[in-house]
């Protein structure tokens, strides 16, 4: 088999996507998810002028050659645009594979571990009362994890309570600026898991996510103040740039910590993983590079206690979330995957035969990942500029978001 041409496509069907089809000499196809949130046409170039020459012509069933070379080879490797870009090929490339072996893709990495994937989804609400309603709402409809995050008192609207994150989160198609307060949030965190246990009581996984805001000593002290209300995570506590700061936070506090959807290669996941310092590795098959390498660090993270917790927001496309799931269904060491679903636009673009049923994700059983791109409707929706949102201290101090 041999690859006759790869096609980038970018659509918007609630919000931006980068989709990769690669097609073969035999007819075969395999799509691939190469979407960057807010840096989105960064990626397509690298795909356009920089991949797609080197790949015509190659035979497709050599994924990890490929791979190799299109890591290796660059040279100037890893950073979010280039490994975003080599995992659309990626997935694409196992999609075929799957496809050519008449299989689903979890069988072909090696067969099922369970039966379903717990998923948690996201409530907010601009209050705890409204954040913690929200979470009841979610478990109603069968969910048994959910992450919470609550708006502060004297602040505005922070980080994902105020549904910034389900939507293309900008103004005028321009950052939209927040602001924080690490004291404020520091005092009003533990009350907001407090008021959750109350209401939803303990049969129910509760999930928090700092999004990189605290130093290490301040998550210290919010782990050790959220130990009573015994989370299943607190979520990219520090900005993880600085690994070594996961100590501090290690020796203080006994809550579960999960890390990484950021991160790009098993580089900035090895300390993390190897000291034991984190529970569960949020690395995705887009941002990390595909499933080839995703695989590797889930197998890393397998030999020291630490599962998957996969990223699964909606700014990575039902291709991503596909890859994800069966990888989750073949991990020994999965955790949880996030799921917090998509637009109706989104599911009519990408048709997907994985489903979610009462707070469970299955695989499709067809052969590949399963998702199918709809180019013709895709077209209806054109790409447009968006970015997420900037921080700043209250006193106009940039901070992250
Ligand atoms: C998560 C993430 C999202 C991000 C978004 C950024 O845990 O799901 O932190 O909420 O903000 O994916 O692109
Ligand atoms: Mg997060």
């Amino acid at each position: 088999m041999k690859i006759t041409d790869v096609k980038i496509f970018v659509c918007s069907p609630g919000r931006n996507f980068v989709t990769v089809k690669i097609h073969t000499d035999e007819g075969l196809t395999g799509i691939g998810d190469a979407t960057l949130n807010g840096r989105e046409k960064a990626v397509v170039a690298y795909l356009e002028d920089h991949l797609v020459p080197i790949l015509i012509g190659r035979d497709p069933a050599r994924i990890e050659d490929i791979w190799q070379y299109l890591y290796r080879g660059a040279y100037w490797r890893r950073g979010p645009v280039t490994m975003a870009a080599i995992a659309g090929i990626d997935m694409a490339l196992w999609d075929i594979k799957a496809k050519a072996a008449g299989m689903p893709l979890y069988d072909l990495l090696g067969g099922a571990s369970r039966d379903r994937l717990m998923c948690y989804s996201h409530a907010q609400g601009s209050d705890i009362g409204e954040a913690v309603d929200a979470a009841g709402a979610l478990i109603e409809k069968g969910y048994r994890a959910v992450r919470i995050q609550a708006g502060i008192p004297g602040l505005p609207p922070v980080y994902g309570a105020d549904g910034t994150t389900t939507n293309t989160a900008s103004e005028n198609n321009l950052p939209r600026e927040e602001l924080w307060s690490t004291s404020k949030y520091l005092r009003h965190t533990p009350g907001l898991f407090e008021a959750a246990r109350n209401a939803l009581g303990w049969d129910v996984e509760l999930l928090h996510d700092v999004h990189h805001r605290l130093t290490p000593i301040e998550a210290a002290r919010l782990g050790k103040d959220l130990e009573p209300f015994r989370l299943f995570w607190m979520e990219d506590a520090v900005a993880a740039e600085y690994q070594e700061g996961f100590r501090q936070i290690r020796a203080h506090t006994t809550t579960p910590l999960a890390v990484g959807e950021v991160f790009n290669t098993i580089w900035d996941a090895r300390l993390l993983i190897t000291e034991q310092l984190i529970d569960y590795i949020r690395m995705t098959s887009v941002h990390a590079g595909g499933i080839t390498p995703l695989r590797r660090v889930v197998d890393l993270a397998g030999v020291y206690n630490v599962r998957t917790g996969f990223h699964g927001a909606m700014d990575m496309s039902p291709v991503c979330l596909a890859c994800n799931i069966h990888l989750g269904y073949w991990a020994p060491n999965f955790g949880i995957q996030e799921y917090s679903g998509y637009p109706d636009e989104a599911l009519e673009v990408f048709s997907g035969t994985w489903t979610m049923r009462e707070g469970h994700l299955y695989p499709g059983q067809g052969p590949g990942h399963g998702v199918e791109f709809n180019e013709e409707l895709a077209a209806r929706y054109p790409y447009e500029r968006s970015y997420l949102p900037v921080n700043r201290l209250e006193d106009g101090t940039l901070w992250h978001w």
